[in-house]
């Protein structure tokens, strides 16, 4: 009988800027510089997404595209722990906004420094282990203002704050994820031209991702010197790309696509990483030259197909590397909480599998806990496990919510009764 792992980490992930509230970084700028024409843009930029109609008043509110207060996280983040706690969960993901460490070059700011040792107290004393993110791609204007991820001394510079940062945290948190989703922030930002700056350029595309990979290898080392036993990962973005037919042009697309999206970055970190944080959504099927993401089969409200199989595949791919596997984030946008909890029932169906195949996956983190600001998306798109309401900033637990907690139940006691 396949089982979960004993110690398994069951938990959600947020990130600082989608939900803390109140920050100032390069994302709250041009937030505040781009509303307006992300919001007259909004039916072009969905005209393919499904729920369009029933998102159209708040796609097209200004509003809706500047983060603001968020989900006021940063001060009421003892409550959001006692909901983990309520749902049975042992591990949260969060991360650490570099914006409030270091204001300026080189100055950082103890009383965020201490702000973040609370948080990862409060976590400790509900029982939940902590997974801090350095960095999920927001930066200080004077990082930007020096070129962002292309500046020169990024990598010396990210590195240079995560020592401070772990070094600070060094007690209370032993599993750190250094940088989110490279692959996103790098194809987002400098080929597709969507989020700051807006680069549109191959060359560009591929100067960041290898800045990325040697901020990150940077990194690592300062905390394997702060303390060898940390253990340091990233949290990587892959999709399953399926093959459609049995044409060599998709064969070949398919190949590369794996090769450049899927495992480029893991490569080149390969020596430098303890375990894989896996980030999954969706799949992307290939025919000859084309890709593209559903067929309006079952999808989030953003459109992305709910296909809980490509997990299952995506995991089989990662085994080759022979490390510690975390699901750092799934999940779905999903408003009306329709398909959430068959989704995350089917994922963890998937996981099964994969696991009892020797697949050394350990733990599950459902993107996300709070209904968070979803990038140059803004607030319409629904992920949380928690509702938030926009005016009130009240919390509201989901049904699925309890039903993922549930079925953390259930596992668990299947673990414990084959320990017996
Ligand atoms: O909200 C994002 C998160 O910041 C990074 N991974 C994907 C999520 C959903 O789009």
């Amino acid at each position: 009988m396949t089982i979960f792992p004993k110690n398994f980490l069951w938990g959600a992930s947020t990130s600082s800027h989608q939900v803390e509230g109140n920050n100032y970084n390069n994302w709250s700028e041009w937030e505040k510089e781009n509303a307006e024409k992300l919001a007259r843009n909004s039916r072009n930029q969905y005209s393919w997404v499904p729920a369009k109609d029933f998102f159209r008043d708040q796609m097209e509110s200004p509003q809706n595209y500047i983060s603001g207060i968020a989900c006021d996280h940063y001060n009421r983040y003892e409550e959001d722990f006692d909901i983990l706690k309520k749902l049975g969960l042992n591990s949260y993901r969060f991360s650490i906004e570099w914006s409030r460490i270091e204001p300026e070059e080189g100055k950082f700011d103890q009383k965020e420094l201490e702000h973040y040792k609370k948080v990862v107290a409060a976590l400790r004393s509900r029982g939940i282990e902590p997974l801090p993110t350095l960095w999920h791609w927001t930066m200080p204007i004077w990082l930007r203002d020096k070129g962002g991820i292309l500046a020169k001394d990024f990598p010396v510079l990210f590195a240079n704050y995560s020592k401070i940062v772990v070094a600070h945290l060094k007690n209370d948190a032993t599993k750190w994820i250094t940088l989110n989703e490279p692959n996103i922030i790098a194809a987002l930002s400098y080929l597709e031209g969507r989020w700051p700056p807006q680069g549109k350029s191959v060359l560009l595309y591929i100067r960041a991702i290898h800045k990325l990979i040697s901020a990150h290898k940077k990194s690592f080392l300062e905390i394997k010197k702060i303390d060898s036993n940390i253990q340091v990962g990233i949290a990587h973005a892959m999709t399953y790309f399926e093959a459609f037919d049995k044409n060599p042009i998709t064969i070949i697309h398919k190949i590369l696509a794996d090769w450049s999206w899927n495992r480029y970055f893991l490569n080149r970190i390969s020596k430098y990483q303890d375990f894989i944080g896996l980030n999954f959504y969706s799949r992307n099927r290939i025919i000859g030259l084309k890709r593209w993401r559903n067929e309006n089969k079952l999808t989030s409200d953003m459109g992305w197909e709910l296909y809980p199989k490509g997990i299952y595949y995506v995991l089989k791919e990662l085994d080759g590397y022979k490390k510690p596997i975390y699901i750092t984030e799934n999940g779905l946008a999903d408003s009306q909480d329709r398909n959430r909890a068959w989704y995350i029932k089917e994922i963890l169906k998937n996981l099964e599998q994969a696991i009892s195949e020797d697949v050394d996956v350990r733990g599950y983190l459902y993107w996300s806990l709070l209904d968070n600001f979803e990038w140059a998306d803004g607030y319409w798109p629904r992920f949380g496990l928690v509702e938030i309401d926009r005016k009130t900033l009240e919390r509201k637990i989901r049904p699925s919510a309890f039903e993922f907690a549930e079925l953390i139940k259930y596992y668990n006691q299947k673990a414990s009764s084959s320990s017996q």
